[in-house]
């Protein structure tokens, strides 16, 4: 009786392991069919990653995040039809690790790979496809790493902050999205998009793009460029801004910051502490490097969570009826979207007639619906 209880323990326990997903890690895939949503509405062709369980790709994409001392396998399939890696950039890992395929390895058309390191230092990192690069950095292939202390401390020693802000700045021609034929030199691209974390213009006023604080609660702004373009950022004074970290390591002493010129591949780790009931922007400039031209700007903004402020947009997805369906499903409103299956495949991408997608011919499974907006609406097809 009493080995009987013990068994019965032990399996208790594995299941606990299966059920908190310990056996089956998150894993990434590559994608060549992804749509992103300039603040006009055009859709534009992107390549990126994505998770596997989510089954589409983001641009940028997700945000990977591990504990400082963590041992990260980060698991890669290949579905799309071509070659490319994961280019762990500023972290320090071994050669094989490393994402760049001449000294390391290609991930084909069909294979998985796992890509092993031990996270030995906290700071801000990115990721991207080093496969013709130029070509797949502007398709969208990147994304950023944070390797956090639990203790919620920059560094040892550091100062404490209470919440992470990811701010990941790229840009993309879209002449070449539209047609992505081969790769060029870096100097040869000139950019007329310019995103933050993905988006530009009034698409940075929605909700999720906001950085909320609580007086009194320093945010860590972790600033990372995978833009052609040379950043400038203005930090009004109201912030109270200070760059502890740049490319993965602490300053020798803390900056105060007012300005701050970010070039490409550059991480920096910025302290704000805001002023009570502030609500206004920091300023992000792009330049044009080879002919120092001044670009665009983007306007990020920053507000005191307290106050009783209207913003577009939300997270909420909507959801379409009905769901699961045989044959067709509405969403109230929208009038086009892009649609993804399970294996991340676009299936649909175009107008829909009030607000309705007829389903009936498609096979059964789950998809992903992309709304116009950014948001993302899922539902089941069934027969
Ligand atoms: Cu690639």
């Amino acid at each position: 009786m009493r080995q009987f209880r013990i068994f019965v323990l032990i399996c208790a326990f594995s299941g606990s392991l299966l059920c908190s997903g310990q056996m089956a890690p998150p894993q990434l895939f590559s994608g060549m069919e992804g749509f992103t949503f300039l603040s006009d509405g055009t859709a534009i062709p992107i390549w990126g990653y994505g998770w596997v369980a989510d089954g589409y790709i983001t641009l940028p994409g997700p945000l990977l995040e591990y504990n400082q001392n963590d041992f990260v396998q980060l698991n890669f399939t290949n579905p799309s039809p071509e070659s490319h890696t994961i280019h762990l950039h500023g972290l320090d890992v071994d050669q094989v690790n490393d994402g760049v395929p001449a000294t390391s390895f290609y991930v084909t058309t069909g294979e998985e790979a796992t890509y092993s390191f031990t996270a030995n230092h906290p700071g801000t990192f990115l990721y991207h496809c080093h496969v013709t690069t130029t070509l797949h950095l502007t398709m969208g292939m990147y994304g950023m790493i944070l390797v956090n202390r639990p203790d919620m401390m920059l560094y040892d020693g550091g100062p404490a902050y209470a919440e992470n802000a990811p701010i990941l700045f790229s840009d993309l021609a879209i002449e070449t999205n539209m047609n992505p034929v081969q790769s060029f030199p870096f100097h040869d691209i000139r950019p007329d998009v310019f995103m933050v974390n993905g988006v530009s213009g009034n698409q940075l006023e929605q909700a999720e793009h906001i950085i909320t604080f609580e007086a009194g609660q320093p945010i860590a702004l972790r600033l990372g460029s995978m833009a052609y373009s040379l950043l400038r950022l203005d930090f009004p004074e109201e912030l109270h801004a200070t760059c502890y970290m740049s490319d993965g390591r602490p300053l020798p002493e803390p900056l105060e910051v007012v300005e701050l010129d970010i070039f490409p591949g550059e991480r920096f780790t910025v302290m704000i502490e805001p002023d009570a009931g502030w609500d206004g922007y920091i300023p992000c400039e792009f330049w044009n490097i080879p002919d120092q031209q001044f670009e665009d700007e983007q306007l990020i903004r920053v507000r005191d969570a307290s106050l009783d402020v209207p913003t577009l947009g939300t997270n909420d997805s909507p959801a379409g009826f009905p769901n699961p369906t045989r044959s067709s499903i509405t969403w109230g409103g929208l009038e086009s979207i892009c649609v993804f299956d399970a294996g991340g495949s676009m299936v649909f991408q175009g107008a829909l007639l009030q607000g309705k997608l007829d389903v009936q011919s498609w096979p059964a499974g789950l998809y992903t619906a992309i709304l116009s907006d950014g948001r993302r609406s899922r539902f089941s097809v069934i027969h």
